[in-house]
């Protein structure tokens, strides 16, 4: 594969929450780690673990074939590359970090034009479950870089390869986490509803947990329901029926003092796809919505 004669090293840059997993895992597991990190004092207590420390991102760049990136955000990401633009030739460089698909594929094209392997990677975990089995990282971009080291990125996690766009693992990485973010804001207007009458967020969770697992196991259907267009109500819960029930939920929210900012879209959505004459559509009629919004 061409590499330098630095052999199995693997570079760590950004020691944040999850970059320090990412590095400790390695570590772990036995490998040779070279770390990197803006503010040194974060780097420090690598030192002891025989982890190498590289004084610039430049440093460790150029000290291992792999890099692997967990910054903040795209903005650092580039920054770093763009100070090490001659250490890159014949790297690959594996970023972690959360972004756009645009974002993943400019990057890519740019690391690609400075002769280095480039592989986006979004992180299906909270960085405790980093190193376990629990954990599972989605990765897209060149794969015969992806297969070189498929083994190694396997100590961070199961790993699942999208195919060779690189916005692809930051499109299903921001797919999964808004359905994350759906289910959050579920949970915490519905605890506030209880709430509102000095429910304890703990009791309620009790109940709503039994409940949450009921309904992800309907996603498949409506999943079902989504990929052969058929989105007629068959077990009655139609549309119409559930606009009452919305109707309810924002009234109460708004009688018991709680935002009910959460939910108040769903009625729109819901009120659309009626007016549109498909009140007798199941749920996933929705889909047809909030896919519809031309780019
Ligand atoms: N932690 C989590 O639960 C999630 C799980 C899923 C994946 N995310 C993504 O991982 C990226 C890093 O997240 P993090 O949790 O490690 O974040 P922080 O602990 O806040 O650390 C941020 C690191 O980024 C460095 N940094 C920020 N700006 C710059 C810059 N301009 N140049 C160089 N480095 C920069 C920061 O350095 P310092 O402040 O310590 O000097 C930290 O190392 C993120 O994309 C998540 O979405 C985590």
């Amino acid at each position: 594969h061409g590499h330098s004669s630095s052999g199995h090293w693997i570079s760590v840059l950004g020691l944040g929450a999850m970059g320090a997993a990412l590095a400790e895992a390695l570590l772990g597991a036995g490998r040779e780690v070279t770390v990197w990190n803006r503010s040194a004092e974060k780097a420090a207590p690598f030192a002891g673990r025989g982890a190498g420390i590289a004084g610039s991102a430049a440093e460790a760049i150029g000290a291992a074939p792999l890099v692997i990136i967990c910054l903040l955000d795209y903005a650092a990401v580039r920054d770093v590359l763009s100070g090490a633009v001659d250490q890159l030739v014949g790297r690959t460089i594996v970023n972690l970090t959360n972004g756009t698909p645009q974002d993943a594929r400019d990057i890519a094209t740019w690391v690609e034009d400075q002769g280095a392997s480039y592989i986006d990677g979004g992180i299906m975990a909270v960085p405790p479950m980093i190193g376990s089995p629990d954990a599972f990282i989605l990765y897209s971009g060149t794969a015969e870089a992806f297969d070189d080291y498929r083994q190694t990125l396997e100590i961070l996690g199961a790993t699942q390869f999208l195919g060779p766009d690189a916005g692809l693992a930051p499109l299903y990485d921001l797919a999964l986490l808004s359905a994350m973010y759906g289910l959050f804001g579920g949970f915490l207007h519905a605890t506030a509803l209880a709430g509102s009458e000095k429910v304890e967020a703990g009791r309620f969770t009790e109940m709503l947990v039994p409940w949450l697992n009921a309904m992800t196991g309907v996603l498949p259907e409506i999943a079902r329901q989504i990929d052969t267009h058929n989105y007629a109500a068959a077990d009655g819960s139609n549309l119409a029926m559930q606009a009452v029930a919305i109707e309810n939920i924002i009234a109460t929210s708004n009688a018991q003092g709680v935002d009910s900012g959460l939910i108040v879209p769903m009625r729109a959505l819901m009120a659309h796809r009626i007016a549109c004459g498909f009140g007798g559509n199941d749920i996933a009629g929705l889909y047809r919505v909030v896919a519809s919004r031309k780019r």
